[in-house]
């Protein structure tokens, strides 16, 4: 490795270590409870997916917006993907679900609306068919 080399490497691990402190650092307004807090889980949310489809909460999913939700998702066979959609097709939040553990995420939804439940991680030939229409319902 000659001078230039060693300057670049360097130069971009010093790049690296001040990216990562300025954006994890509480002094930026929107990582302060991200990073810091553990906040107070106002409802909590089991999910179960087993053989490419989600079981979701018999009564359904309705949280208010505001509140912090704990979703608890568990896989009885493969790894899944469990995400949040908007009704225009964008995503608010997604997590990997693996199978043997309780795989948690906790969300709070500014926006009341309905949101769909897609797998975001390929999980085999019916992967696709993991859908769920308007599962969430977020009030005011
Ligand atoms: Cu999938």
């Amino acid at each position: 490795m000659d001078r230039t080399e060693r300057l670049w490497l360097v130069t971009l691990i010093a790049i690296a270590v001040a990216f990562n402190a300025l954006t994890l650092a509480p002094l930026v307004p929107w990582q302060r409870w991200l990073v810091l807090s553990r906040p107070n889980v106002d409802r909590r949310v089991e999910i179960e997916i087993a053989d490419y489809a989600f079981r979701l909460p018999s009564e359904g999913i309705e949280v208010k917006a505001g509140e912090f939700v704990e979703f608890v998702a568990t896989s009885r066979d493969v790894t899944y993907g469990l995400g949040a959609f908007r009704e225009d097709g964008t995503m608010v939040f997604q997590m990997q679900v693996l199978p043997g553990y309780e795989n948690r995420l906790v969300w709070r939804f500014d926006t009341p609306g309905v949101y769909d439940i897609r797998s975001t991680e390929y999980s085999g030939p019916r992967h696709s068919d993991m859908f769920v229409d308007d599962a969430i319902r977020v009030l005011p």
